[in-house]
């Protein structure tokens, strides 16, 4: 039967990897996928995490079913993490937390439990991450687009707001809460309470994506605007990761952050959620999710873990101002001004397919689409030369 199926093309991120590793160009540089690489382009294990590890491997004493829905602790790490400590206090029972493999699969169970509110709409701001589409369609959700990139490629809060004049109340709407994949541009400080008003006047329900937290500004600042959301509409969804922030990618560890109006109706949520994942992957993998309960609840382990996001997030950003350096010592002119605005694991170079392909053939530098940049994955050594092929690019 498999005969009536046509091959599918792959995952155009994902095979980028292959393709950078069958160039034997030692100026090559990996710039795809999103995946945090260290000043030898190695992507390390967290020291906080080998702590928990080393705990988890004295202390566990079964690898019996989870049963339950959550790690153990993670779901008031996770809460007080997204949400702070005095949102979590004041919001108490009216959130839940359910663990999932991922964020990926926290957006999974996000869009299956809001097709059983039957939405008319989802908004999506474009460009977004990719695999958003599918997640939401094929749960029977029905998407409706809008540019969140403005004239000066930053986020465009003007745009956003005549969107949503086209909504209902219980209508959706998916927002980048940091380090927006693919541009690096998020909504600024004082743009975020405007939006969380909009969407609270129309009774809207913020379904936030939060991938990102720690690598834009700090772990706090970069869960401000989830937070106004969470604070001001009464229902309100986060899909939670814990891949970049705790380098945990392949342990596979999230959570979706649910808010309801009530109490009964957070029970009756999480039950949904409950049930939603029981027929996705029955029960939880207890790993990851133990690694990031035990870091979040240790005083030591915790402070270890903060101070290792920080040095993520200013590598990053010292990278990203040595491209702006380089890109104006070559005079590679306006188009990539906005750069240095950006915030998070990538920045947007705005580029066409060809000059995609004009950096990988001439250069060895491996971008996504639209010339998406992993900045981790920039090596110092080659900026100059980077900088020439796009000053040679945009002439
Ligand atoms: N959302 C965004 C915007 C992402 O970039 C990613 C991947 O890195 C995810 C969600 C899902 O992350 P994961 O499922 O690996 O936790
Ligand atoms: O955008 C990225 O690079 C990350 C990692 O199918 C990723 O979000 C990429 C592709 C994919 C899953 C994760």
């Amino acid at each position: 039967p498999f005969s009536a199926l046509e091959c599918l093309p792959q995952d155009p991120i994902l095979g980028l990897g292959a393709l950078y590793q069958a160039d034997p160009r030692p100026q090559r540089m990996d710039l795809g996928i999103g995946i945090y690489k260290d000043s030898s382009g190695f992507t390390p294990i967290l020291q906080a995490v080998r702590e928990a590890e080393r705990w988890l491997l004295k202390h566990r004493t079964s690898k019996s079913y989870l049963s339950s829905d959550c790690v153990p602790g993670l779901d008031n790490g996770l809460r007080q993490l997204a949400l702070g400590d005095h949102l979590a206090a004041e919001l108490g029972n009216l959130t839940g937390v359910i663990q999932s493999p991922g964020g990926t699969g926290a957006l999974r169970l996000a869009a299956q439990l809001l097709a059983r509110l039957s939405p008319r709409k989802v908004l999506v701001g474009l460009p977004t991450w990719p695999i958003h589409v599918p997640i939401l369609e094929r749960a029977g959700l029905s998407l409706q687009f809008w540019q969140q990139q403005g004239a000066d490629q930053g986020f465009d809060l003007a745009a956003l707001l005549l969107a949503l004049d086209s909504l209902q109340p219980g209508d959706v709407v998916l927002l980048h809460a940091c380090c927006h994949n693919p541009t690096g541009a998020d909504p600024q400080a004082h743009e975020w309470p405007l939006i969380a008003r909009a969407l609270a006047e129309r009774q809207l329900i913020p379904l936030l994506d939060m991938a990102y937290q720690g690598f834009g500004d700090s772990l706090d600042k970069d869960a401000d605007g989830l937070r106004q959301l969470f604070s001001q509409c009464p229902t309100a969804l986060a899909a939670l990761s814990c891949s970049k922030n705790f380098g945990l990618y392949r342990d596979r560890i999230g959570a979706l952050l649910v808010r309801t109006p009530t109490a009964r109706d957070c029970q009756a949520a999480s039950s949904h959620l409950s049930d939603i994942g029981r027929c996705l992957w029955s029960m939880p993998p207890a790993h990851g999710g133990e690694v990031v309960s035990h870091i979040l609840a240790s005083t030591e382990l915790r402070a270890l873990w903060v101070t290792e996001v920080d040095n993520m997030r200013m590598r990053i950003s010292q990278l990203r101002s040595g491209l702006v350096a380089a890109l104006q010592e070559a005079q590679a002119g306006e188009r990539f001004h906005s750069l240095g605005r950006q915030r998070g694991m990538f920045s947007w170079l705005g580029l066409n397919p060809e000059e995609v392909l004009f950096l990988r053939q001439h250069g060895g530098i491996y971008t996504a689409g639209g010339g998406r940049i992993n900045v981790s994955g920039l090596r110092p050594s080659q900026l100059a030369n980077m900088a020439s092929l796009l000053a040679n690019v945009s002439r």
